[in-house]
């Protein structure tokens, strides 16, 4: 059994999620899912990091110690997890004793080699904000702005980490690892970062001015760089766990492509160890063209589309909407389409179609396929292609490709259903037509069965509710699931099922089901 480990980037222990969080995370658990179905070994990791300069300030902001900031804000995480139905194997907290002993070794590991040497820092530092500035934070005109109040030119002693040296090799591992980057043009972003000179790395920062971090094993009187801290968790989860290592795909945000493009692979092989297999890096949901972020205050909190929706409505639009890599906007109305058009009218419709018709016209038992004809054939023809196809997509990271064309799937099942319409067989009286009608059933029957299984890594929950609808139980591993086959014979359906209420009919859809046939 391959091994197979993931990892989203841990989020800022200083905010409550929004929209980007849930989305990095809902991706990363629909690879881990869908490499478990697979038949891979997973280990799938998420987490928070809770050191730094925001969350110092933010807990002081509050007038709580950092710890029992970061405890709450981390809890929240924690239970979006839960409530976005996420597979994580392991949650870290880079406040958690196992991550910091980590961190201290690699960093003594790296100053035993000579990696780390001391040296002056000079910089423009803002009081205000407590934080060095770069040139591109000063206005066209040369002044610094307003947020930042009094801006001072200070020297400081720290700890440089020699990111410098391994330059050339970084650019060497990037040619031989063609696709370490997905999408690509993030790889040719990266290469070209690289085409200039880079500078050595400043992991310290002196704990008169930042006391929330983890001390340097080797000076006392510094905390360790947030960024230096944080990526380390990816290490320090499975430090014990050695068949998880080096980590196949680390899902992360285009905002930071840099540290883990440039400085993660670096420390790692500094540290003598192998660097990760592959980077995912995601676009960013925006609102109306803005990034959405706590600073522009256009958050969505995606926990209330889960409550109004269902956990899977909200799954199937993160993935469905955005194409990996780039980025989407996240509107209430574009919500509203998908879930009306795909899920209530498409697929809930299907489900409610099949339940029913089994149940009127079968007794509720779903009979074995006698005739097969050209509209069962057609049928099981885009069954196979769409099957095969939507799985070289989701190999490929095209999550939204391949539940475009499970849509495409299950639109033609309701299209069949049309076809055939059960409805006027039931009302014959012609034996062909009652063979006819059997086989309709059945055939409705397996497909609906086949589109759900196909869903299972977006919509693990729907996946069940329909096979439990259907009177299944999973026998085979997923490859064998997806088979067409004469299984569900004989299975015992329930009258009916809403999967997805219209937000303004809920009330009323509860009662009598979806949409009539
Ligand atoms: O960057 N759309 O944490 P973070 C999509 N702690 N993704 C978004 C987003 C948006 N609008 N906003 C943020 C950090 N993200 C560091 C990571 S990893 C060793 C340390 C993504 O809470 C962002 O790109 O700011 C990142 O991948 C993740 O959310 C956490 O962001």
């Amino acid at each position: 059994m391959k091994s197979f480990y993931l990892t989203t980037a841990i989020d800022y222990a200083n905010s409550s999620p929004h929209i980007g969080h849930a989305y990095e995370k809902v991706l990363a658990d629909v690879i881990a899912r869908f490499r478990r179905l697979m038949g891979d070994r997973v280990f799938f990791l998420t987490g928070t990091d809770e050191h730094g300069q925001k969350v110092q300030q933010s807990a002081r902001a509050r007038g709580i110690a950092p710890q029992q900031f970061v405890d709450e804000v981390s809890a929240e995480f924690r239970g979006l997890c839960t409530k976005l139905n996420i597979s994580n194997d392991d949650f870290i907290r880079t406040t958690e004793e196992r991550h910091k002993r980590v961190v201290r070794e690699l960093l003594q590991r790296l100053f035993d080699k000579g990696e780390i040497y001391r040296a002056e820092y000079r910089g423009f530092y803002s009081t205000r904000q407590e934080q060095f500035l770069q040139e591109k934070d000063r206005k066209p005109d040369g002044t610094w702005p307003e947020i930042f109040g009094e801006v001072t030119e200070i020297v400081e002693s720290n700890y440089f980490f020699k990111l410098r040296s391994y330059q050339d090799w970084l650019i060497d591992f990037l040619k031989r690892h063609e696709n370490f980057i997905f999408p690509s043009y993030r790889q040719k972003e990266a290469v070209e970062f690289l085409a200039e000179p880079i500078n050595d790395l400043c992991i310290s920062r002196p704990r008169e001015r930042l006391e929330w971090g983890i001390p340097l094993p080797f000076d006392e009187k510094f905390v360790t760089y947030v960024w230096f801290d944080a990526l380390v968790n990816y290490y320090s989860a499975v430090v014990d766990k050695p068949e998880f290592w080096p980590a196949d795909i680390h899902v992360i945000g285009k905002d930071i492509l840099v540290p883990h493009a440039i400085y993660w692979p670096i420390m790692l092989h500094a540290a003598g160890l192998p660097p990760p297999r592959a980077l995912l890096v995601h676009g960013w949901w925006t609102q109306r063209g803005a990034k959405m972020s706590k600073s522009t205050g256009n958050v969505l909190n995606p926990l209330d589309f889960v409550t109004e929706f269902g956990v899977d409505a909200f799954r199937y639009f993160v993935v469905r909407e955005m194409n990996v890599g780039q980025d989407s906007d996240f509107t209430r109305e574009q919500f509203l389409v998908r879930y009306n058009s795909e899920l209530a009218n498409n697929l809930g419709n299907l489900v409610n179609r099949t339940l029913n018709m089994t149940t009127r016209f079968a007794g509720g038992i779903v009979p074995a396929v006698e005739i097969a004809e050209e509209h069962e054939r057609e049928l099981r023809v885009l069954w196979e292609k769409t099957r095969e196809e939507a799985i070289v997509l989701c190999e490929g990271f095209q999550f939204h490709t391949a539940l475009e064309r499970t849509v495409i799937f299950i639109t033609a099942i309701n299209i069949y259903i049309d076809q055939r319409a059960p409805w006027k067989l039931a009302k014959s009286t012609v034996p062909r037509d009652a063979a006819l009608l059997r086989s309709a059933l059945g055939t409705m029957a397996e497909a609906l069965r086949l589109g759900a299984t196909l869903l299972q890594p977006v919509m693990p929950a729907t996946t069940e509710k329909i096979r439990a609808a259907l009177g299944y139980t999973p026998t085979a591993a997923w490859r064998g699931e997806l088979a067409w086959s004469p299984r569900l014979n004989g299975a015992q359906v329930s009258p009916g099922l809403v999967l997805f209420p219209r937000p303004e009919e809920k009330q009323k859809s509860e009662v009598r089901g979806q949409v009539p046939e």
